[in-house]
């Protein structure tokens, strides 16, 4: 059987920590009196902590000094990894285990390729940490998505060429590194959002091992 290499993004793909990174985002916004929405949080998916930070400083007109900017990153990193430390397997999203036995079954390598740097916490929590062959994270990379550097350190470490890759993402910025490294860009949301991605499906409900076969022999 061919050989290809699949890179998983996580938050919005394996687990939903959207929902904890709102929480964690919101409170520190709201304490220097600045509104957050869950709107706002849409946009800082797949956008590193420093960048998320800036944004909301934007959105908020306020400025602060570089020391306090390291303290308030410091600050929002605790009390998401507050919620963090609650998970558990049962917040693997629906059907991603069917997706990640069958590449196991049929012998396809599997990569992890996020933005976060708090990746390999969250994937021990969820019991997923060894199942990974090998795991990009926020703190192996210099440019944020939607540079494709991540995505090519996974392959590099999967030994599989960029075009023999497939990366399910489910934010703007992800899709566009995936395109970026010439890899087949599969995206997990709303076809109207992730319109640049080579296939969107609402989640991995909708992923058949068919389709996963078929794009192992194609
Ligand atoms: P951390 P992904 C991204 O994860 C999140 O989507 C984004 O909202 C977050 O700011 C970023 O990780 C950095 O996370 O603060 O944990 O380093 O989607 O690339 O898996
Ligand atoms: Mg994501």
């Amino acid at each position: 059987m061919n050989k290809k290499g699949f890179i998983f993004d996580l938050d919005g793909v394996i687990v939903d920590t959207a929902k904890y990174h709102f929480l964690a985002w919101k409170k520190l916004a709201n304490s220097l009196d600045i509104d957050f929405s869950e709107e706002q949080n849409e946009e800082l998916k797949g956008v590193s902590r420093v960048k998320s930070l800036e944004k909301i400083l934007a959105w908020g007109n306020t400025s602060v000094s570089e020391e306090q900017f390291t303290e308030l990153m410091a600050k929002k990193n605790t009390d998401y990894l507050g919620y963090v430390n609650t998970m558990t397997e049962d917040e693997i999203l629906v059907d991603v285990p069917k997706v990640l036995n069958f590449l196991k079954e049929v012998e396809q390598p599997f990569a992890l390729g996020s933005a976060s740097k708090n990746a390999r916490m969250i994937l021990e929590k969820v019991a997923l940490i060894n199942d990974f062959k090998s795991i990009v994270d926020g703190t192996n990379v210099s440019k944020a998505k939607p540079d494709p550097e991540v995505f090519l350190i996974a392959a590099k470490e999967l030994n599989i060429k960029p075009e023999d890759c497939i990366v399910f993402e489910d934010s703007v910025a992800g899709i566009q590194a995936a395109n970026a490294a010439s890899m087949i860009s599969i995206g997990i949301g709303e076809k109207e959002t992730l319109k640049e991605a080579d296939y969107v499906f609402k989640d991995f409900t909708e992923i058949t091992t068919a389709f996963i076969k078929q794009l192992i022999e194609n």
